[in-house]
């Protein structure tokens, strides 16, 4: 036996100097070290030992498998390192290499035309307010002029959720609530950007989820022209100091008298041509002084008090600034679409 485990322990050396991989050795070391592997077979003739012998067979066996064990450790090791050698061959990092370019997403185009129209106004004493999109049918049409059954209720079909909740259709009841909260004390002077909703069929020009950003000043003797003098700032600041404006007559429930803005042409500056379709003028933006039945409904003295309000539809500005000719692109996030107005 001693024999057999001397042979054992020089045919596994032998085999771990050779073992070219980590899988040969593994073999390696299940024929020899395992359960059923070569000193485990010489073990099983132990019983056949006398007393003497079989304390010193032991004792061999075990310096057999611990030598057998450290030149599998051994060259484990040196076959470790052997392979991350090669890699590092075979891989070579070129750390002087320019880093990928991380991909900058940006602000959607409506979110900056809606924050350049709220820093002009900021920059004139307005301040932002926002409100709920889910409203009572109070605040979206009744404190604004519009009676159940008014018949401009049906130019603003929306949907409900119940019979007095609904999606706004617009975002005057912020400029209804705000008021209220002021309790009958001007000055209120507030734009209010959202998102609004109509029961309307998408096409180019329409969409069944648009924004809005409305605005409203009150306070003693606010007059037409005060209306006149703001609109031409705003359309100077938003389209070029060259474009003038006109105000037509119009109606709205929530205003009186009512106007509709348009700017002149810039193509034609309003000799009329192909992009105004003759006119010399296109529509921007709808506007008046506030209703007294809307002032008293919130609180205000209609006699003391006055103001004007206007609404437009940043969509609309966006399409007509950018030319983009179909309102659907706002909403499809096409990254090609969207990426072409980063920064603008
Ligand atoms: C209060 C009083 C008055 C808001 C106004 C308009 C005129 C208007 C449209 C333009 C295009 C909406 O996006 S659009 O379809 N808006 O023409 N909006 S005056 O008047 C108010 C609002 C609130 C308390």
């Amino acid at each position: 036996m001693k024999e057999r485990l001397k042979e054992i322990k020089n045919e596994a050396l032998e085999q771990i100097q050779s073992a070219a991989d980590e899988k040969k050795l593994q073999d390696v070391r299940v024929y020899f070290l395992g359960k059923k592997g070569q000193i485990t077979e010489v073990l099983k003739g132990m019983g056949k030992l006398s007393k003497e012998e079989r304390p010193v067979i032991g004792q061999l066996a075990n310096e057999v498998r611990d030598e057998i064990t450290e030149a599998l450790e051994s060259k484990q090791t040196k076959l470790e390192q052997a392979a991350l050698e090669q890699q590092l061959k075979e891989e070579s990092i070129d750390v002087t290499l320019p880093g990928r370019p991380v991909q900058a997403g940006g602000p959607h185009l409506l979110r900056n035309v809606i924050r350049n129209i709220e820093d002009l106004f900021t920059s004139m004493g307005y301040a932002v307010a926002e409100g709920p999109e889910v409203e009572t049918d109070f605040y979206n049409f009744e404190s604004l002029n519009l009676p159940k059954n008014h018949p401009a209720r049906d130019m603003q079909d929306t949907f409900f959720i119940t019979e007095e909740l609904l999606m706004r259709t617009q975002t005057s009841p912020v400029q209804a609530r705000t008021l209220r909260k002021h309790e009958g004390q001007g000055p209120v002077k507030i734009i209010c950007p959202g998102k609004v909703y109509r029961r309307d069929t998408d096409d180019a020009t329409h969409s069944h989820q648009f924004t809005q950003i409305e605005g409203l000043y009150v306070d003693e003797n606010i007059r037409m022209s005060d209306l006149k003098g703001t609109l031409n700032t705003f359309a100077k600041h938003m389209f070029g100091e060259d474009r003038a404006i006109r105000l037509r007559p119009s109606f709205f429930p929530f205003t009186e008298p009512s106007v509709e803005m348009d700017i002149s042409c810039k193509i034609c500056h309003g000799e009329g041509c192909s992009v105004c379709k003759g006119s010399g003028w296109i529509e921007i933006l709808g506007a008046g002084m506030v209703h007294p039945n809307v002032l008293e409904m919130a609180g205000f003295d209609s006699k003391k008090y006055s103001g004007f309000a206007f609404g437009m539809g940043p969509e609309r500005i966006a399409m007509l600034k950018y030319g983009v000719e179909d309102i659907r692109h706002f909403y499809t996030n096409d990254v090609r679409f969207l990426k072409q107005f980063h920064g603008v």
